[in-house]
């Protein structure tokens, strides 16, 4: 049987190096190189087109390589029945998301566009600060990314909410669960951090009504899908003054399109999309894992529920 690589990444012959040092004797091919279709029984992929996943009759298994797997299940009805599809849970990949997520409440918090503005203008000033517990976070998605994030700046000092689908627990975070609950949630939000999957429930989360139950001056930011966000609705609300701005990692369409208002407006900081890369070095293990796993005929972990969208 074959692993076959199915990424608009270039770098198969990396993903062949770690993934046969951890199988050794995987038969690991990289598309187009496909060879006898029976031959595959697992698919690495990552945003690359589904179509002929229905052609592998032993398929058993296909492994995102991205934590989200929007870009599979928009085309659900092309992977084939009784095929598990999974998804990445790495450290490496948490570690970094909490480090962005961090990076963008201390950029605005501690006003560091406004301070590299006084330099440039050579105005020796200070600013007002809050102190972290004069700041409330909110984190949309208390799963492997939010759950870490929210334990991180929890311990910073901040008040932290979190909001998901289930009720939850977590020590020093007040959970919040279920639609009805997003505006009592919301509400006292200094800066709301979306970290969602993205699904029918969760696309265009934020949107003028939602921003609308922010205070006033609330900060976003979106390091999930720039579906979450209905981005005229932020441009509006921030140019009316009631959010101050937002740091996104992620856009609607990807990558933005010269025209896309993000590049200009002065109170939007727009990443492309790296809040969180995909480690091979690390994640490869896990893959290797759930590979072994299902040759044994147990069940792999951290399976998507395909019902549910995540
Ligand atoms: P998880 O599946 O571990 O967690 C998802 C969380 O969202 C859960 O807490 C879940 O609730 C909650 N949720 C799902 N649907 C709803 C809903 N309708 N209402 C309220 N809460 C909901 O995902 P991860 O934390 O691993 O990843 C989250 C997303 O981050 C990915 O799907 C991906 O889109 C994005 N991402 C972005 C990256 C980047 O570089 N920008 C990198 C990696 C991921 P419950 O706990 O009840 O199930
Ligand atoms: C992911 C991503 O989902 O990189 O892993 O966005």
């Amino acid at each position: 049987m074959a692993m076959l690589y199915m990424s608009r990444w270039s770098n198969g012959d990396l993903w062949r190096d770690l993934m046969t040092s951890h199988l050794p004797g995987l038969d690991f091919r990289i598309h187009p190189e496909t060879g006898n279709p029976a031959d595959i029984d697992a698919v690495l992929i990552w945003r690359y087109p589904l179509d002929e996943l229905r052609s592998f009759p032993n398929l058993k298994m296909i492994a995102s390589l991205g934590a989200g797997v929007d870009h599979v299940l928009g085309e659900r009805h092309l992977i084939p029945d009784g095929v598990v599809l999974t998804r990445i849970v790495d450290p490496a990949m948490t570690a970094q998301m909490t480090e962005w997520c961090v990076m963008a409440v201390l950029n605005h918090l501690r006003r560091w566009d406004e301070y590299r503005e006084l330099q440039r203008e050579r105005h020796y000033d200070e600013l007002p600060t809050l102190c972290p517990d004069q700041v409330t976070i909110g984190v949309l998605g208390l799963g492997e990314l939010g759950g870490d994030c929210a334990r991180v700046l929890a311990a910073m000092g901040y008040t932290v909410r979190a909001w998901s689908r289930s009720a939850k627990w977590q020590d020093g975070v007040t959970c919040f669960a279920g639609r009805d609950a997003l505006r009592e949630f919301l509400a006292p939000c200094d800066i709301a951090i979306c970290l969602l999957p993205l699904t029918e429930e969760t696309r265009g989360i934020l949107n003028a009504e939602t921003l609308g139950w922010m205070k006033r001056g609330a900060y976003v930011v979106n390091a999930a899908r720039g579906q979450h966000i209905v981005e005229a609705d932020l441009i509006a609300a921030i140019d009316r003054g009631h959010v101050a701005g937002a740091t996104v990692d992620v856009q609607s369409v990807e990558p933005m399109p010269a025209d896309h208002p993000f590049w200009f407006h002065p109170k939007i900081v727009s990443f492309p999309h790296v809040a969180a890369q995909t480690v091979p070095e690390s994640c490869t293990k896990q893959i290797a894992a759930n590979y072994r796993r299902m040759q044994r005929g147990e069940p792999p972990e951290d399976v998507v529920e395909l019902e549910r969208g995540y």
